[in-house]
């Protein structure tokens, strides 16, 4: 006997061990739980309204559907989660002609479009009657048994009364006990605690059932809906309660930005996910995250997933622009009077947006403060074009001088284009030709001018 309880003993030892293990590492944000409970006397704005559900402001509780035909009503948990978690609410299901039943959802896709009857308004219908599936978990109080038609098979119901765990539609029974409180029209106590690997159900405090299995948490709704058909049911929910684990995510920066959130400790259902933001300030850039002091790359937004406390801090650099730098082009030219010539900027560093400012032999040129500019001189000369920039900070840089020659315009107001294809031959005499009409045109510019003073001097 003694030899037999010793190895009771250290079999529930080493039991105890197994469990306790789990448990650390399941349970990794200790002892922080957000709590919720909602006796509906009070409107806690946490619940969203679909369909024929509403708050009862008189008996205090939650209607998902009166004993009316073919309706149906959802309420959505405005808390959202994926964490494990533990809910207790207790139903009156029945008062009616007897359907359909209501469910308790969960890790379940946001929905706007659901069905009535066999469907609890867990999931819709498509034209043809066959199942929409919403991914998703929920623990189906059912009072109403659909029967299995060809090629519908998603109707298929083991009993007329049962509790179930369905996932995705309401033909998806993973688990089921027949039961009759699901339609007695007496108010009932449920216990549902969902694991990271199991969901057990409570009822009156009789365990009704525990499943085992891998549970699918990409999704992250929660709350209840039911369904009436062809007969029809009261289907109500009071004194809910809910137990959902936090983790706490600690934002801090270095010197030189900020982030969104911004820094400080939030606190979040284990296993959602936090996107933060780094916003580097002037002069510096985001470098990158460390998660738990380690390195965690520079994505940007980063994700956290909240499977456990972390501290995220943003990292930046002193990273100031190269200085302001101006230059033009062409860097000089030679054109004749009436012509133009476009200068054209390259502007760097500095902090933008820039202002220019185009000066003329050392004056600013009215007008001309855009990036490029196009200079017409009215005479012959040489002119120094150059450009200051201003950036954002008042930071000024100037171009080095473009020298810019003028000619006089030829005789004729128009010049003939040296080709090199013209024989020198012919060159000479038009050489000749220019040179002898230009002094031509000179003597005669004189002798105008020497008649104008003439006359000027007679009339005086
Ligand atoms: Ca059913
Ligand atoms: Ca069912």
């Amino acid at each position: 006997m003694k030899k037999v309880s010793k190895v009771v003993q250290a079999v529930l030892l080493i039991f105890m061990m197994l469990i306790s293990a789990l448990n650390i590492s399941r349970s990794k944000c200790e002892s922080q739980t957000f709590v919720f409970s909602d006796d509906f006397s009070t409107d806690s704005g946490m619940w969203e309204f679909l369909g024929s559900a509403y708050r009862d402001s008189t008996n205090q509780c939650l209607v998902l559907t009166e004993p009316i035909d073919w309706t149906s009503g959802v309420v959505f948990f405005k808390m959202t989660f994926a964490a494990t978690f533990t809910a207790n609410f207790s139903f009156k299901a029945g008062g009616g002609s007897g359907a359909d039943g209501f469910a308790v959802f969960f890790y379940k896709q946001k929905y706007s479009s659901f069905s009535y009857g066999s469907t609890l308004a867990f999931n819709d219908k498509y034209p043809n009657g066959t199942y929409k599936i919403i991914p998703g978990y929920g623990i189906e109080f059912d009072n109403w048994g659909n029967i299995e038609l060809p090629n519908l098979t998603e109707h298929a119901d083991p009993s007329a009364n049962h509790i179930a765990l369905i996932k995705d539609h309401t033909g998806n029974h993973l688990i089921y006990v027949n039961d009759s409180r699901t339609e007695d029209n007496m108010w009932h106590n449920v216990s549902l605690t969902v694991e990271y690997s199991s969901i057990r159900v409570l009822v009156d405090e009789d365990l009704v059932f525990l499943w085992n299995g891998t549970i699918d948490r990409t999704f992250d709704s929660f709350g209840f809906c039911a369904g009436t058909g062809a007969a029809n049911n009261w289907h109500i929910i009071d004194n809910f309660s809910i137990e959902i684990p936090t983790c706490s995510l600690t934002i801090t920066t270095t010197t030189g930005g900020t982030t969104t959130p911004s820094a400080g400790s939030y606190t979040y259902t284990t296993n959602s996910t936090v996107q933060v933001t780094a916003i580097p300030d002037v002069d510096y850039i985001f470098d990158h995250w460390e998660l738990d002091t380690i390195n965690a790359g520079s994505a940007n937004p980063y994700t956290v997933l909240m499977d456990n406390n972390h501290t995220l801090k943003a990292v930046f650099t002193y990273s100031p622009p190269p200085p302001l730098s101006a230059s033009v082009n062409p860097l000089s030219a030679s054109i004749l009077v009436g012509q133009s010539v476009t200068f054209t900027s390259t502007v760097s560093g500095g902090y933008t947006p820039y202002t220019y400012q185009w000066f003329l032999n050392g004056n600013p040129f009215s007008g001309a403060t855009s990036n490029n500019w196009t200079f017409t001189p009215t005479t012959s000369g040489i002119f120094y074009v150059h450009l200051k920039v201003t950036d954002d900070k008042g930071n000024t840089a100037q171009s080095d001088a473009t020298r810019i020659v003028v000619s006089t315009v030829p005789v004729g107001g128009y010049s003939i284009p040296l080709q090199p294809s013209i024989k020198t031959d012919t060159i000479i005499p038009y050489t000749l030709l220019v040179t002898v009409l230009t002094a031509t045109f000179i003597t005669v510019k004189r002798k105008i001018k020497r008649a104008q003073k003439h006359s000027k001097n007679e009339l005086e």
